[in-house]
């Protein structure tokens, strides 16, 4: 009999063994995404739809008083929008179900101002349905944007009205679910039409709406619902509407230091906090045109491909998540132009982001975590997003080097972290070898999610990246090379 332990003994010993050397992952940093916010960083590109009355009106924001007649597109095709997000690179759909007008775009229960009351499909019409069918249909995220402001209820400003508001979030949230990501715009104006009395009436914002109580309703509705507004608590605003993420962009952020429509904030909104307590990312919304409705006017002023690919880049390429608005026109159709700039667009991605040299290409890491194979700089190069190069908890300054095997003409630089960990690089540089010299290209700060260098057109045989501050030791998931 003991003959026979002897084998289980060694075993278990040698196990024991090489537990004691296997070497721990980096500690989480005190911030970091939860699972829908990890989902939604993916999601990278998302579309925004603005519709309502104004797009009949040629207003930015309706008053409230716009007969729901006037809502009536000649040749709707919901279908054309999505199909289009689609085919140009889109992940998801925010359709501002209600704008601040008041007209909802499905037949709330609750009120007259909608497209219930419009010729439109003789009042049988439900856009936010056909949206959110042809999300399904594409597999594109479904999202909601309902405006707390309504320029046309007449409770509007008071208790009656917040409870009209979670009404309509129940019928929105049981009606066309799942929905990804809801918009909580902090936009009010004060002056309206309030069932006719044409009126300026002031709320307290930030207690008015009680939103600790509705965002537990929401929740509790949709367990995985991110929320949008100035200050989260899913998602920030970027703090402009140009497009444009902070050069230094943090994921992390103080909730106390913000909230909605609160004044003066729009730096701490565009960068960020190296050292705020929660992760709440920044979204950057903008429109494809001047406007956020679509104006016949505007038709020549539909954004080219390459602005839209320069705003990638300092959104997407600084770490957060793009909303492009892409306003129907009065046929309910995306207009031609609109469509050609996509399309355009998605082009100049594919091209500029076409080959990534650096792929499956040696790494030398001079520092590994614990010399372990698990952190081993090649997981930089090989194309897998849950295995990163981390070095010990004692070192933030580290560099490593990437062979790019010949001679290629280097354009743009993409990094990134390695984030269900949280975000840690503050600074870095980048160099590139030019025969056997190396020379100095970029100089960057934060990183996150994801970061895309442009740097003038060099050739090169390999590239160096050196971490030079860091608030913990640095953990990188991926490099890309073009
Ligand atoms: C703003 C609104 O006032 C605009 O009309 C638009 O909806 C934009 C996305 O948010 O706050």
């Amino acid at each position: 009999m003991k003959k026979l332990y002897l084998p289980a003994i060694i075993l278990i010993a040698f196990t024991f063994s090489c537990e004691q050397k296997e070497t721990a992952p980096p500690t989480p940093m005190p911030a970091v995404p939860a699972p829908n916010q990890l989902a939604w960083h993916e999601m990278e590109l998302n579309a925004f739809v603005h519709f309502t009355t104004n797009t009949f009106t040629g207003k930015e924001w309706g008053y409230g008083d716009e007969s729901p007649a006037i809502f009536n597109p000649s040749n709707y095709d919901a279908d054309q929008w999505v199909r289009t997000f689609k085919e140009t690179g889109f992940k998801g759909v925010i359709l501002t179900c209600k704008h601040h007008d008041g007209f909802c775009l499905w037949p709330s229960e609750y009120t007259e101002h909608s497209v219930k009351s419009s010729p439109w499909k003789n009042g049988e019409g439900d856009v936010v349905r056909d949206v959110a069918d042809a999300c399904k249909k594409y597999g594109l995220k479904f999202g909601v944007y309902l405006s707390p402001w309504d320029r046309n209820h007449a409770e509007y400003g008071t208790p009656a009205y917040v409870e009209y508001y979670r009404n309509q979030l129940k019928e929105l949230f049981t009606n066309y679910g799942p929905v990804f990501e809801m918009w909580f715009d902090g936009a009010n104006g004060g002056d309206g039409y309030y069932g006719g009395k044409r009126e300026k009436r002031s709320i307290q914002g930030s207690t008015y709406y009680d939103w600790p109580t509705t965002l537990q309703y929401v929740r509790d509705m949709e367990p995985n619902i991110l929320f949008f507004s100035d200050a989260g608590p899913g998602v920030r605003w970027v703090g402009n509407e140009r497009g444009v993420a902070g050069e230094t962009n943090w994921n992390t952020i103080t909730p106390d230091t913000l909230f909605a429509g609160k004044a003066g904030i729009e730096k701490l909104l565009n960068e960020g906090a190296e050292n705020g307590t929660h992760w709440i990312p920044a979204e950057v919304d903008v429109s494809i045109r001047k406007g956020w409705f679509y104006h016949a006017e505007e038709d020549s002023l539909v954004k080219t491909p390459e602005r839209l690919f320069d705003i990638y880049l300092t959104s997407v390429g600084r770490g957060s998540t793009l909303l492009l608005n892409i306003p129907p026109d009065r046929r309910g159709l995306v207009h031609e132009n609109d469509v050609a700039a996509l399309k355009g667009f998605k082009e100049l991605l594919d091209t500029e982001f076409k080959t990534n040299l650096a792929l499956h290409k040696p790494v030398y890491a001079e520092k590994v975590r614990g010399e372990a194979e698990q952190f081993a700089g090649k997981n930089i190069t090989d194309g897998m997003k849950d295995t990163y190069w981390a070095v010990d908890d004692s070192v933030t300054t580290a560099s490593f080097e990437i062979d790019l095997q010949g001679t290629h003409t280097i354009k743009y630089l993409m990094l990134q972290e390695y984030i269900p960990l949280g975000q840690r690089i503050k600074s870095f540089t980048v160099e590139l070898k030019q025969d056997d010299e190396w020379k100095p290209v970029a100089s960057a700060t934060t990183i996150g999610y994801k970061r895309i260098l442009k740097i003038d057109p060099t050739e090169a045989q390999a590239i160096r990246i050196n971490i030079k501050e860091s608030k913990a030791c640095p953990v990188i998931s991926n490099v890309e090379v073009y």
